[in-house]
């Protein structure tokens, strides 16, 4: 019947790449539709998705989680340096880094602004057929190899995320992360199967969806900067081994939806309150983007934390 074998899987097919139908609402919804994800080489600007790498590369090898002597934008993990770091503290709300870097990172104004790049708000513009509402909640994934360290259970976004089951995120790596590296693998298909049931695991997130033996291929590829997966809130995915041993994976999460549909109050604070936004834009140069959300008359509802641990169904 069922096993928890996302994990172990090696994914057997390459993402497909979307390209080609952008501009193409309809052919774009389909698709969609269909496989539960899309995927667009060079969707960004690798200059902008390098210079973001940079600044995020600069708080690690600050804390001292880079070799020393070597480029941090290399990303060169210290081993054992970063071994040092208990591990509960390590694992903080799934960032694979303590809270006090992650605040650093959090002040990044580039970090949030990336967000708002034209080329993500018209693919969303595509999707939903109104301009989105990007969530203002955005999270940082610093995977520092470590003896400790566990990647991404497979899961949905909706478990954690709620609000609309019409949420699309957009996951994209800081650089490049050829598969070795570990980047995000997704179950084609598998939004179609609905809410799954969970269990606690270690990794990003800490649930993990019992995956029915139900055929879906684990889809990924060999990732450069710029490239980006987007996927709906039920759609299956997972973070892939880092097998390169001391490189360490730097992506960013963002999410999109449908401005007239439910979000969550929890989406509408920075990652898991780690600051105030106004101590997030405390050094900001352009207050543009700042409080972008307020004006906009938005349906909020409470996260319902009874949700993760309900039996939707074990296939
Ligand atoms: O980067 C990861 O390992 C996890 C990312 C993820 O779960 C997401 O983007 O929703
Ligand atoms: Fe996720």
């Amino acid at each position: 019947m069922t096993t928890a074998t996302g994990t172990t899987t090696n994914p057997t097919v390459e993402l497909v790449d979307s390209t080609p139908l952008l501009g193409d609402a309809q052919a774009l919804l389909a698709r969609a539709f269909e496989d539960g994800y899309l995927f667009f080489r060079g969707l960004l600007a690798r200059d902008r998705v390098l210079g973001l790498r940079a600044q995020m590369m600069d708080v690690a090898a600050r804390h001292g989680w880079l070799v020393d002597g070597t480029d941090p934008m290399d990303g060169i993990a210290d081993v054992d340096a970063f071994d040092r770091v208990p591990p509960v503290e390590a694992a903080f709300c799934g960032t694979g880094i303590p809270l006090d870097a992650y605040r650093d990172i959090y002040q990044i104004e580039e970090f949030h602004a990336i967000g708002h790049d034209p080329a993500l708000t018209s693919l969303y513009t595509s999707l939903f057929g109104v301009e989105p509402l990007r969530q203002p909640l955005s999270i940082a994934r610093v995977m520092i190899p470590g003896t400790g360290f566990v990647p991404t259970p497979p899961h949905q976004d909706y478990i954690h995320i709620q609000g609309t089951k019409n949420v699309w995120t957009a996951w994209f790596p800081l650089g490049d992360c050829p598969r070795d590296l570990g980047g995000l693998a997704v179950l084609v298909g598998s939004q179609k199967d609905g809410l799954l049931t969970y269990h606690a695991a270690q990794g990003a997130g800490e649930l993990e969806a019992y995956i029915c033996d139900s055929g879906l291929p684990w889809a990924t590829t060999d990732y450069a900067a710029g490239d980006v997966l987007t996927f709906n809130s039920l759609t299956v995915h997972r973070g892939t081994p880092n097998k390169l041993g001391d490189l360490v994976r730097l992506s960013l999460d963002l999410r999109y939806q449908r401005p007239d549909e439910e979000i969550t109050r929890g989406s509408l604070t920075p990652h898991c309150n780690i600051l105030e936004w106004d101590e997030v834009y405390r050094d900001w140069q352009d207050p543009s983007l700042q409080y972008y959300w307020r004006d906009r008359p938005l349906k909020v509802i409470e996260h319902d934390e009874k949700l993760r641990w309900q039996k939707h169904k074990i296939c």
